[in-house]
């Protein structure tokens, strides 16, 4: 079932950050929209939850060097 989450992560100091995670995530299977705020620092992701899990998409996000704070 599809899902949309917004997770808060820091780390994200520009657009060049906000596009690393968004074409990581973009490119997990399961995972159909990804948008990225450096401002906000949120990281919204609508994921098919049958697919890919919260813990995997967080552990994407910290493999590219940012953290996960809240979800
Ligand atoms: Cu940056």
């Amino acid at each position: 079932m599809n899902e949309t989450i917004t997770l808060n992560v820091n780390g994200m100091k520009c657009g060049g950050c906000e596009n690393n995670v968004i074409s990581k995530l973009s490119a997990m299977a399961g995972i159909s929209q990804v948008t990225a705020s450096s401002k906000s620092n949120e990281v919204s992701v609508e994921f098919d939850n049958s697919v890919v899990t919260l813990a995997a998409i967080s552990a994407a996000i910290t493999d590219a060097g940012y953290t996960v704070s809240a979800a």
